[in-house]
């Protein structure tokens, strides 16, 4: 509430501004991001309040929108049943509006009320819990014989707890680690291990190699020295056939070579056996010694790994991409009301609108009181509550504020 005050206007009029309106919370597609372990520590998010509205009409600056990212891949499930999934990267989905902005006491000024000693109240703006759940898309496949040590790099380089051990055929299911890097997350999938003639359904493979269709890079993981004395080089071609003969697209992505179980084998000979695989892959395909046994080369894996991977939105999805942005679902205000009469003798209105609209104006302002008897009156409700007995001057409640209703 403001008033003009000029030396030369001695009465000026109402220049109370209105307020800003409340900022928005809205999720954001994030594609740096591939999990979401940044919620198991923060949980709580607020937008900024709007500005309150100033004299000479200056209007409050309206709240600045909160944005939370989420990586690629997430649904949301607000309380009221709105999901949106966010998939392409920079998707936006709004889950809590801003209240609504108040107006200034300029806006109440009528030829019979022309200084308006009161302004309406901005209202609260929306609030909630949005469960988030994600689909975990993997960016990287380990691939390579059973026995080859896929599970123990994937334990090595990621949080993940894959279970080890000295026979074939351990990992019984695909498991997701994530690399943390600086600016961005990495998801490799380590995938049960495939044997000749996998893409027809030997082995458990098969079923999996689906599961690497939509990485980005594949490491693939070869033993170079077997238990079972195979040969390095025929091991490392029946995986490539596999991979081939089950979609021409797996066979065409990007690839890196682990060599694994560097430890057992002396280090000239690791070296050697390095040399050759670079001599017969081509510059294009990296040859990384490695050890989980003693981290050798591990370092060098991530590093390759986050370099090679390229950032980019993840396959498949685009054509969903524009609809959360318009499926925010806002429910109609309800806009009926019912009177009640309570044993006290005091009445009470109920209704989402009613509500909102007595939450605009403070009880104690009796200019502010006149104009929502008026509104009042106008919607109804003081009709209806004299149907049900009110007489003025009775204690009336809406909205969960309590006052004494005298509309003259
Ligand atoms: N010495 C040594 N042993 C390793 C290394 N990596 C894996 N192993 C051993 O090799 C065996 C197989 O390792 P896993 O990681 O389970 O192999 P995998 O490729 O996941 O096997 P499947 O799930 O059966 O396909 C286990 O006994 C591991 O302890 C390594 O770098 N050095
Ligand atoms: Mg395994």
């Amino acid at each position: 509430m403001s008033f003009r005050r000029e030396s030369r206007v001695p009465k000026g009029g109402p220049d109370g501004g209105d307020g800003g309106r409340g900022g928005d919370v809205a999720l954001v597609c994030d594609d740096s991001l591939r999990d979401l372990q940044f919620f198991r520590r923060t949980a709580h998010f607020k937008a900024r309040r709007g500005g309150h509205g100033r004299g000479a009409l200056r209007q409050g600056a309206d709240g600045e929108l909160l944005e939370v990212r989420v990586p690629p891949g997430t649904g949301a499930l607000l309380e009221d049943g709105t999901r949106h999934d966010l998939v392409a990267p920079g998707q936006r989905a709004v889950v809590a509006r801003g209240g609504s902005p108040g107006r200034g006491n300029k806006h109440f000024a009528t030829p019979t009320r022309q200084a308006p000693r009161f302004a309406e109240r901005g209202l609260p703006g929306e609030e909630g819990w949005v469960e988030l759940r994600l689909k975990l898309l993997a960016d990287v496949g380990l691939v390579g014989l059973p026995n080859a040590g896929k599970s123990s790099l994937l334990s090595r380089l990621t949080r993940a707890q894959p279970k080890i051990a000295d026979y074939p055929f351990t990992t019984l299911e695909p498991v997701l680690g994530t690399i943390d890097a600086d600016d961005r997350q990495l998801v490799l999938a380590d995938i049960p291990g495939l044997i000749e003639g996998a893409h027809e359904g030997a082995g458990l493979g098969h079923d999996f190699l689906a599961h690497v269709e939509r990485t980005r890079l594949l490491v693939h993981v070869l033993d170079l020295a077997p238990i079972d004395g195979s040969d390095p080089v025929g091991n490392h071609a029946t995986i490539e056939r596999e991979l081939a003969a089950h979609d021409a697209r797996l066979a065409a992505l990007p690839r890196i070579l682990a060599l694994s179980k560097v430890d057992l084998v002396p280090p000239a000979d690791a070296a050697r056996a390095a040399a050759a695989w670079r001599e017969r892959l081509g510059e294009d395909v990296p040859v990384l010694p490695t050890s989980s046994a003693t981290g050798e080369g591990l370092d060098d894996l991530r590093r390759a790994l986050l370099e090679r991977v390229p950032l980019a939105p993840p396959p498949e999805v685009p054509e969903v991409a524009g609809l959360a942005e318009h499926q925010v679902f806002r429910p109609a205000a309800a806009r009926g009301f019912q009177v009640e009469r309570l044993d006290d003798g005091r009445f009470r209105v109920a209704g989402q609108g009613i509500d909102r609209l007595v939450l605009r104006y403070d009880v104690e302002n009796e200019e502010a009181m006149a104009h929502l008897e008026r509104r009042l009156k106008r919607i109804g409700v003081i009709q209806a509550l004299e149907d049900a007995g009110f007489a003025p001057g009775d204690d009336v409640e809406i909205g969960g504020v309590e006052f004494e209703l005298d509309p003259s």
